[in-house]
């Protein structure tokens, strides 16, 4: 006895846990980053800085510190293919076309590269290019859209024009027939079924949107459904809805105004009595654990709303739900053993913050 616990105490710690666990609770996730700086879906500008304060504030090292494999393919950049093209309430439309393109090619080229892909914004309207991508590349979709908001105005029923507030309903194809013709988006065709996307969050719906909530029986849990049955019990029934064999690859489009503004302050259309960050932990922990996680949008993270304090709290609050997302589980990790020790891949280093 003596013998052998001596042996154990003069072998590296690491070496001790490698044969005691032959499998190991740490994520191994392939991920790729792609950065959306975009702010043209909305008013407020410092948006499009989100990218780089979720970067600077550690949200790779997260998920490298758990052993995914990390691929970051930079910001999106684009060039406006038709400037001056207008759309009757659609602001700076011509910008959102040129930009969604490139970001739908991205997110494509991440995920037929094998990845999981994870996108940071910018605003919602980014909503677009991402789904459209993920869609392009694995086929018939479920959305989780969590978020204070519905996100589902047309231009005819949106009462500001701000784009952030319509992508959900130019990706649906039961809505596809309440738009005019949109130049230059011939590149995006809304294929998804409503039918496929559920809502978890939501405290701020206009009136139209709420119309067409019902007439197409979305599945939609607000926070009273979360006060009523539990957030566990609301993200299970999301999943359920939307994807019941598990077959369809799953987008989470991840809204950080859908947690309550104590915890994440510092974004554009703020709503109180939100979710809490346990709560949105739990939904991107359920998420993991269903295995079916293909792409995941955390977005309106906005720099340049609130003070040093708030940003810092909101940036932490970003990198908690989207580690849970990607495999991080509180009651801890075990160490990472030799072999799994992660890479880092960085497409575009002048883009990012990390090296
Ligand atoms: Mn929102």
């Amino acid at each position: 006895m003596n013998s052998l616990r001596r042996t154990l105490l003069h072998r590296p710690a690491k070496k001790i846990f490698a044969r005691l666990f032959a499998s190991n609770n740490n994520s191994n996730a392939r991920v790729g980053i792609v950065g959306v700086p975009f702010e043209k879906g909305q008013r407020n500008s410092g948006v499009s800085r989100g990218p780089g304060v979720l970067r600077a504030g550690g949200i790779v090292q997260d998920l490298l510190s758990f052993g995914c494999d990390v691929k970051d393919y930079g910001d999106v950049d684009y060039k406006v293919e038709q400037p001056g093209t207008q759309v009757n309430n659609m602001l700076e439309y011509d910008d959102f076309a040129s930009c969604m393109e490139k970001v739908s090619s991205t997110v494509k080229q991440v995920l037929s590269e094998g990845r999981l892909c994870l996108s940071l914004g910018g605003d919602h309207s980014m909503g677009v290019g991402t789904i459209d991508g993920h869609y392009q590349a694995k086929g018939d979709l479920a959305v989780l859209w969590v978020d204070a908001h519905a996100d589902i105005n047309t231009n005819a029923t949106s009462p500001t024009g701000n784009l952030h507030g319509m992508p959900v309903a130019l990706l649906v194809k039961e809505l596809a027939d309440y738009w005019p013709y949109l130049p230059g988006m011939d590149w995006q065709m809304p294929k998804l079924s409503i039918k496929n996307i559920a809502y978890i969050g939501l405290r701020s719906v206009d009136e139209y949107e709420s119309l067409i909530l019902e007439k197409f029986g979305v599945t939609a849990f607000s926070m009273e459904d979360v006060e009523q049955y539990g957030v566990h019990e609301v993200t299970r029934r999301a999943l359920e809805a939307i994807n019941p064999h598990g077959d369809r690859s799953l987008h989470v489009s991840f809204d950080i105004d859908s947690l309550d503004p104590i915890e994440a302050p510092s974004t554009g259309t703020a709503e109180r009595g939100g979710l809490s960050l346990r709560e949105g932990v739990h939904i991107m922990e359920t998420v993991f654990a269903s295995g079916t996680l293909g792409a995941m949008d955390l977005v309106e993270v906005n720099p340049g709303i609130g003070s040093e304090r708030d940003v810092k709290i909101t940036v932490e609050a970003a990198r908690q739900v989207v580690r849970a997302g990607f495999g991080y589980k509180r009651r801890g990790m075990r160490p990472l053993l030799a072999q799994e020790i992660p890479g880092l891949i960085v497409k575009n280093s002048s883009q990012s913050e990390i090296n």
